[in-house]
């Protein structure tokens, strides 16, 4: 085996995701050198994650000559906001903001909401894409709570817990998270592939 055949590369310009999955790969002591690449990979307004994965992938595929995955998630709330903001998560944090969240929702204890996450993986010795998908389901917090973590993390609590994602560590948000979820499936294809 080429001393590249053990790279591999989690294309994203977010630190936070970076870091959460470089917590899972040390955890799981995968066989790879995990690298981050920030290529700019082109980020579609489309109507699921699943395609602004793929499209994530596609847009860098000829740029890269190891195996890479790039991940596509988003925040869901179900109830009220029928599923808002969705694919539209980026923009949504960036201009309302969890403030803005908060103040569409009545009745927290009610409220239903979920992340998904889909890693999508070039996978180099198969020329060939394999998909991995996480989802957790929760509620929305009364207020923002917690340091950690990022984006909706403060105001997302996950079921069975009383605390949002921001208030755990990394290692208990992986455990569930649907990044956790998707990346662990991905560590063990990787780990029966190799
Ligand atoms: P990439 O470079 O990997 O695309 P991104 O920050 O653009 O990183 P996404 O498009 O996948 O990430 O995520 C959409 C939004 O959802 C973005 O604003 C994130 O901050 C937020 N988000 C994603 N995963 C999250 C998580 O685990 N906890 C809280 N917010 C999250």
């Amino acid at each position: 085996m080429s001393k590249d055949q053990n790279i591999i590369y989690f294309v994203t310009g977010n630190m936070h995701k970076y870091n959460e999955v470089s917590n899972l790969f040390k955890q799981e002591k995968v066989n790879y050198t995990l690298n981050q690449i920030d290529t700019k990979a082109i980020e579609i307004q489309a109507n699921s994650i699943k395609e602004v994965a793929l499209f994530k992938l596609n847009s860098v595929k000829e740029k890269i000559e190891s195996s890479f995955f790039v991940e596509d998630a988003g925040f869901f709330v179900d109830s009220p906001l029928k599923g808002f903001p969705g694919v539209y998560s980026s923009y949504v944090l960036k201009t309302i903001g969890n403030e803005g969240i908060l103040k569409l929702i009545n009745d927290y204890d009610k409220s239903r909401a979920h992340f998904s996450a889909i890693t999508c993986l070039y996978y180099k010795p198969l020329d060939k894409i394999f998909l991995f998908e996480g989802d957790i389901k929760g509620k929305v917090s009364k207020s923002i709570k917690g340091k950690g973590g990022f984006g909706f993390d403060p105001i997302f609590i996950p079921d069975k817990n009383k605390k949002t994602f921001a208030e755990l560590t990394t290692e208990e948000k992986n455990k569930i998270s649907h990044r956790g979820q998707a990346v662990k499936k991905m560590i063990n294809f990787l780990k029966d592939n190799i």
